[in-house]
């Protein structure tokens, strides 16, 4: 059995920086309720499940965030104010562009005696400088939000204090739940305090089932928001089958399935109404195309109607 949430709220600790970050969060969606702005909240990136208090081990999973930059990076072109709660260290927008060693890969170093100038490739310019422009618009109208967690508990605490403050958009308000979230835990009360020894022979580390916050969120935190939830899947035969049970649970207004292999080139759309896909070819994939493009104007689509058959 899951544990109930409200119980896991009472018996984990917020994160550190948990008030900071909330007043934060306060303050950006107060600023963009007043402006009259949509807002959409994604989440972003694998959580980890900590096997000790002083965490050296930890349980993690394959997600980058790779579909939650991205669509950061659409929903803003689309004019949305972003709160992106990703995995720290996980892809950001803009960033993600270049990663690794491309971006030192794309800057020259010239010294001149005593003066060190360093300049763009004039061969990389036309790349870097469309992606920097729309990251320092970004930044400069404070259209993005960046909060960031490690552990299933950080993302706990954070999604339910985005919630809070996303509540006043009422309908307005988007939820791209695209993070990878550990279905098990192991409960802080049941965490070692140290390193574990391994002289005292190979451990059994037992995990408990975590609570689906989908339940709360969508029918006490944010019960007129749009919101959206992705479910991956490895076996293509249950894919649909667990999508539309998500979507029969909760009651939200969309999920998104993938496969685990083919998610940067299909997805699987499941609504209250019928199931359709949007597939990428390799053409599409090799000249640049990224299916949160369409992802997100799909969705942004839907959330135009759902605020037009809401308003009274
Ligand atoms: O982060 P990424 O781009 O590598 O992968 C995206 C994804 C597969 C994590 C996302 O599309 C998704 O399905 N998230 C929900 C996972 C789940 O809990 O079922």
């Amino acid at each position: 059995m899951a544990s109930h949430w409200e119980e896991f709220y009472s018996t984990h600790l917020p994160p550190t920086d948990f008030e900071d970050n909330r007043k934060l969060l306060k303050e950006f969606c107060e600023r963009h309720n007043k402006a009259g702005q949509r807002v959409v909240l994604i989440t972003s990136g694998g959580t980890t499940v900590p096997l000790e208090h002083n965490t050296v081990r930890f349980v993690d999973n394959f997600s980058a965030g790779t579909r939650g930059a991205a669509s950061a990076e659409y929903f803003l072109e689309h004019g949305y104010a972003v709160i992106f709660l990703h995995r720290l260290k996980s892809l950001e927008p803009f960033t993600r562009h270049f990663t690794g060693q491309k971006f030192m890969d794309m800057l020259e170093l010239h010294e001149r005696g005593p003066s060190t100038t360093i300049t763009v490739k004039p061969d990389c310019v036309d790349i870097v400088a469309p992606i920097l422009a729309r990251y320092k618009a970004a930044q400069e109208a404070g259209r993005i939000l960046y909060v960031t967690f490690t552990t299933v508990s950080d993302y706990f605490w954070l999604l339910r204090a985005s919630c809070e403050c996303l509540a006043q958009f009422e309908t307005k308000a988007l939820l791209y739940l695209a993070a990878a979230v550990s279905d098990f835990y192991i409960p802080s009360s049941e965490l070692p305090t140290h390193k574990i020894q391994s002289g005292a022979g190979a451990p059994t580390i037992s995990l408990q089932l975590v609570p689906k916050l989908l339940a709360p969120l969508v029918s006490l935190w944010v019960p007129h928001a749009y919101v959206v939830s992705f479910k991956l899947e490895t076996d293509e035969s249950i894919l649909i089958t667990k999508a539309r049970d998500s979507m029969n649970k909760y009651k939200h207004k969309l999920v998104i399935g993938n496969i685990l292999q083919t998610r940067r080139n299909r997805v699987v759309f499941v609504t209250p109404e019928n199931n359709y896909e949007i597939v990428l070819t390799r053409e599409q994939l090799l000249s640049g195309m990224e299916i949160e493009d369409t992802i997100v104007s799909n969705i942004i689509e839907s959330h135009t109607e759902f605020i037009a058959q809401h308003k009274y």
